[in-house]
């Protein structure tokens, strides 16, 4: 079935109470075996070896895998984590995308090879209030910063997906180190039991995690012997507020369909209506 013809699915009130609760929400089994096949092609001959040595990283917004970005999977649950009803459309994104990155790990890559080494890390420590953090006030969550991880491979609990510290978005205390603003938990006494409380998840190739950056969270080991990880990771925000920047080049929005080209617009509210992309008004 073509992508394009899907209904976007509402979050459910168990994803929203689980969404709460812990941070984050698995998607067994989105895409079809098709979408799968071709996606993963995409993702092999990106030249990703792992997400901070990719040849083109601009790989993830092109070809099949641009249609991610507004997968209707995940487009009625990120409209109301990172929105309001009155700003949501049927022309235009109600958020805005910001970043992807392409992940491609064979059995034995080592956390190591990445920047944080695979330390717990978060956007902004939660126990402090900041743009980035995640909120729930008024029967409404907003999620600030949030990720969403395609698994292209089946991940098997364990074994190297994304790990993360269950209800650590609302946490009101320090990691434990000498930095109150340190966004990970490097030289806490006790990251041993923070990374011991850690889970993750086992799913089929083709599902989504959706998680808030205000979570704990770490790159593992990929120790399955059986697959390579191979994930595109995909972050979204408000309308109104920017964490990376982009520095994608018009030509690619340009092309994409009009809807899907809002989520790189500029990044204002006041003096207009800002739901259009265009040259002039672009997210840097
Ligand atoms: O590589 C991973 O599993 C974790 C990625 C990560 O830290 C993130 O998506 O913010
Ligand atoms: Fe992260």
């Amino acid at each position: 079935m073509n992508i394009m013809n899907r209904e976007i699915v509402p979050m459910t009130d168990e994803q929203r109470f689980f969404f709460d609760l812990r941070g984050w929400i698995l998607l067994p089994g989105v895409l079809t075996q098709d979408e799968i096949r071709t996606m993963k092609a995409e993702a092999y001959s990106s030249g990703a070896v792992t997400q901070h040595r990719e040849i083109n990283p601009k790989r993830s917004f092109q070809g099949t895998l641009q249609t991610l970005l507004d997968h209707p999977a995940i487009v009625g649950i990120l409209s109301e984590i990172l929105s309001e009803e009155p700003f949501l459309s049927d022309d235009y994104y109600a958020f805005r995308c910001e970043n992807s990155f392409i992940a491609v790990r064979p059995p034995g890559w080592s956390k190591s090879e990445r920047r944080d080494g695979g330390m717990p890390h978060v956007v902004r420590p939660p126990q402090q209030a900041n743009a980035m953090r995640y909120q729930a006030a008024g029967g409404k969550i907003f999620a600030g910063l949030t990720r969403v991880v395609w698994e292209l491979e089946e991940v098997k609990s364990g074994q190297g997906g994304t790990s993360f510290l269950s209800g650590s978005h609302k946490s009101h205390f320090s990691y434990g180190g000498p930095d109150r603003f340190r966004p990970n938990v490097s030289d806490s006494s006790w990251e041993g039991s923070i990374r011991e409380s850690m889970e993750d998840y086992s799913c089929p190739a083709g599902s989504a995690v959706i998680f808030t950056e205000s979570l704990l969270h770490a790159a593992n080991d990929w120790t399955n012997p059986d697959n390579p990880r191979c994930a595109i990771f995909n972050c979204y925000n408000s309308l109104w507020a920017q964490w990376h920047r982009l520095n994608l080049d018009h030509d690619l929005i340009q092309a994409m369909p009009p809807k899907r080209r809002s989520l790189f617009r500029g990044v204002w509210q006041i003096g207009g209506e800002n739901h259009a992309y265009s040259q002039e008004n672009r997210s840097l």
